[in-house]
């Protein structure tokens, strides 16, 4: 009998069995693809892929206030496809599916093929009994050292806040505070929103639309260094702080708060402006030595050639499910490793646990590791999702069972149904939009 093409899926006519091959190479086939969407507090959207030998992998197709044109295009276009195909080649898949797909990149596109690559990756490690971070090389540390979200309305709020993460062992923190004028801002979890529920201390907020925010650039750049300078004084010079300005500067305005916060030795200051303008990263450079975190929108290693070959940034903000999974990570960071950036993996609980699963295991695997972001996901959504990761004084592990690491709890799933939720969005006092 004549060979099929490599990788060709199996089709109605296909009389073929998985006997008749001498490679071996169809020994195993995806005989489905099926696409979960849970809401425990707040919405997820899963991929899981089932083997003909019944062995299962699950992907995070997570895309915040998007998720169901996500949960659409895997199940209508991408689900159908992946029958019958072998689930060992996932280099391959992932260039079937974005060479294939002709209409390139863009956050559903790579949040789906995110969930396919790390579905495989997940399924490799169950049948080679490993763990994946030992099929990425094996370990170059204990465990991945963490950040948290410390904020607060006023000063004192914000030190409780650190000192309670402290207490929970991280040993970095990221400080986001109220500012004297504006309603609401980015990143501050007691502040009250004007309408949906604010859940898992994230910013999107239920409800059928999103909510409006304030914003004033001067009111910031003012405020903000004496927000560090207070925490220093507190705090001393040894605790990690970063700070993330949310695509709000324009590259000027980056250049100086960057130049005001030097005194205060930030570990980093994350997406100072919108991410779209690379060139504007060249100027904030020239003018400060506070180190530079980009890219948690970013969808493509390709977002990321100016930043790493100019050496524009210092850490690689990309998420493993926005970015096409846990493939295009390793190589990104490969070519980082070159221009001695590293990684600080976008981890806020709209990665779900299987994608903050799949950046463990890159984490624990590269070399230039720089830092992990960690929000605890809640409760309920572990009544959904069984995770074996474990935080032990300050550092994570995605913990040694085979594959990723995380299960789901399909019955518990769907007790939750979707519920709309979008993140906010920002208005100028006079009314005009701004970068949220
Ligand atoms: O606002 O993931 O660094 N973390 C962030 C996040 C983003 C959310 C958007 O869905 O900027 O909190
Ligand atoms: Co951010």
């Amino acid at each position: 009998m004549q060979r099929r093409p490599c990788a060709a899926p199996r089709t109605d006519t296909d009389t073929d069995t998985d006997t008749d091959t001498d490679s071996g190479e169809y020994a195993v086939k995806i005989i489905s693809a099926t696409v979960i969407v849970t809401s425990p507090s707040r919405n997820f959207v899963t991929l899981k892929i089932t083997t003909d030998d019944g062995v299962t992998g699950l992907g995070d197709a997570t895309l915040n206030g998007r998720e169901l044109a996500v949960a659409a295009y895997l199940s209508e276009h991408v689900a159908p496809l992946l029958t019958g195909r072998d689930p060992h080649r996932i280099e391959d898949t992932w260039q079937f599916l974005y060479r294939g797909g002709y209409w390139r990149r863009g956050p559903v596109t790579m949040a789906a093929i995110a969930a396919v690559d790390m579905a495989l990756w997940d399924i490799k490690g169950k049948v080679a009994n490993l763990p994946v971070y030992q099929l990425l090389g094996g370990a170059s540390r204990n465990g991945l050292q963490t950040y948290g979200h410390a904020s607060g309305r006023d000063l004192p709020e914000l030190f409780d806040s650190i000192r309670q993460h402290r207490e929970l062992g991280f040993t970095a923190v990221r400080i986001q505070t109220a500012i004297p004028g504006v309603r609401a801002v980015y990143g501050v979890a007691a502040q009250p929103q004007a309408s949906g529920e604010r859940y898992d201390y994230e910013p999107a907020g239920r409800g059928a639309y999103p909510v409006e925010e304030d914003w004033d650039t001067r009111a910031y750049l003012r405020h903000l260094p004496t927000v560090f300078e207070a925490v220093r004084n507190e705090f001393g010079p040894e605790l990690p702080l970063l700070h993330d300005g949310h695509h709000r500067m324009t590259p000027i305005q980056a250049a100086k708060l960057g130049k005001s916060l030097e005194p205060y030795d930030l570990f980093w200051l994350e997406d100072c402006t919108p991410a779209e303008n690379q060139d504007s990263l060249r100027l904030v450079r020239q003018h400060t030595t506070t180190p530079l975190a980009i890219g948690e929108v970013f969808n493509t290693v390709w977002d990321f050639q100016t930043l790493i070959r100019e050496q524009l940034i210092d850490y690689v903000r990309a998420a493993s499910t926005h970015f096409g999974g846990i493939s295009p990570l390793k190589k990104v960071m490969d070519f980082a490793a070159q221009h001695q950036i590293k990684s600080g993996f976008h981890g806020p609980t709209d990665v779900s646990p299987v994608g903050l699963a799949a950046q463990l295991h890159v984490g624990l695997a590269i070399h230039n590791f720089g830092i992990q972001e960690y929000m605890e996901h809640s409760a309920k959504t572990n009544t959904v999702f069984a995770q074996s990761l474990t935080f032990v004084d300050g550092l994570l592990h995605p913990g040694e069972q085979p594959g990723l690491g995380v299960e789901i709890d399909e019955v518990a799933a769907a007790t939750f149904p979707y519920q709309p939720a979008y993140l906010p969005y920002n208005r100028l006092n006079d009314g005009t939009m701004h970068d949220w």
